[in-house]
């Protein structure tokens, strides 16, 4: 089936949908931007099952461009997928690593009978990507994914961030 990619400007927080992506880091253990904003709405039940993933499967953190779920509390969502973008840098190419947390993202959601999966811009915030080229990843990304998502619907923050999705898409 085809998918539908949507954009929406406002708080990714107040979607309803199968799964919201959190832009997380690697301790699970919450932190600012999305991740604050989703632990705040979501409540402790979020962060009590990141504790549990943290002494069960991922001791040592969640690497980066790797996703997981747990459950999305008081969210109108059914789960959410926690993946860590890779901070930005200037003299290393970490493309890869950003297009892996659209990815995995996708296939944790596809695990789950997840289909409509809502999507930060990972990584463009605290972790310093720069807006248009973070869009263009995870446009292309999304697009190629063989995945059972039917929506992505891509949440930005601000008017910037929507416009710089927006020319991803109709590229
Ligand atoms: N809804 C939608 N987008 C948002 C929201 C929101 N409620 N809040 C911020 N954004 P960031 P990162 C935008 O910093 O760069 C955390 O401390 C924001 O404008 O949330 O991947 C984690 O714990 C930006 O465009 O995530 C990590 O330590 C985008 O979401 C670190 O930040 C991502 O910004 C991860 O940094």
């Amino acid at each position: 089936m085809d998918m539908r990619i949507v954009l929406v400007q406002g708080d990714i927080t107040a979607e309803s949908v199968d799964a919201v992506v959190n832009a997380a880091n690697s301790s699970l253990l919450g932190g600012g931007g999305v991740d604050g904003a989703i632990h705040r709405k979501g409540g402790p039940e979020i962060l009590a099952a990141c504790r549990d993933l943290r002494n069960s499967h991922y001791g040592k953190g969640l690497p980066t461009g790797r996703a997981v779920a747990t459950t999305a509390g008081r969210l109108p969502a059914r789960h959410v997928i926690h993946t860590v973008g890779p901070v930005w840098s200037p003299d290393e190419d970490r493309s890869e690593l950003l297009a892996s947390c659209y990815r995995e993202a996708l296939r944790v959601a596809d695990e789950l009978g997840d289909r409509t999966v809502a999507f930060p811009a990972v990584s463009t915030g605290v972790y310093g990507w720069p807006m248009e080229d973070g869009a263009r990843i995870a446009v292309e990304t999304v697009r190629a994914a063989a995945t059972e998502v039917e929506e992505v619907r891509f949440v930005l923050f601000d008017a910037a961030a929507y416009a710089a999705f927006e020319a991803a898409l109709a590229r």
